[in-house]
């Protein structure tokens, strides 16, 4: 993430997938106030065995686009909340990754499916995630009746 203050929401990121039992780093990573470290970190994830990197951040928030331009891996960007413009420009700051540098662009603030997805997508390569996945996803619809209460 860019920031501490970018935390309190990447923290749900971090819940599912210790849930799903991922094994994870929790990093802060800003692309114009820590750029070496970003470029350090982008560079060199893959060959530390990441299997995607997950990047919230908000405001001009180019922090997923700036990574995914440094690596293959898969980058999910988390648009976070902002005082002034209530994570509008955080999201169009992702979603709007010109062409040739894709990320996977979650809801404001959507990090909890950020993990989730994450977790997706280590399932095609990792038999106790697709596992654990499944049995979250079993668990949840269960979780659903069928009429209000
Ligand atoms: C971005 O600026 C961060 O991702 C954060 O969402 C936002 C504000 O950062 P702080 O001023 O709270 O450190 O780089």
């Amino acid at each position: 993430m860019g920031s501490q203050s970018d935390y309190s929401i990447m923290k749900e990121c971090e819940k599912i997938l210790k849930t799903l039992k991922i094994k994870y780093q929790v990093l802060i990573v800003s692309a114009h106030r820590t750029p070496k470290r970003m470029f350090e970190f982008a560079e060199t994830a893959k060959k530390n065995g990441f299997g995607v990197i997950v990047a919230g951040a908000g405001g001009a928030a180019h922090l997923p686009g700036m990574v995914a331009s440094l690596t293959t891996l898969p980058v999910l960007g988390v648009p976070i909340e902002t005082k002034k413009l209530k994570g509008l420009d955080s999201l169009l700051s992702m979603v709007q990754m010109p062409k040739g540098v894709p990320i996977g662009c979650l809801a404001i603030n959507g990090s909890f499916n950020a993990g989730l997805l994450a977790a997706s997508i280590i399932s095609n390569s990792d038999l106790k995630v697709k596992s654990n996945l499944e049995k979250w996803k079993r668990i949840q619809t269960q979780s659903i009746k069928r009429k209000p209460k």
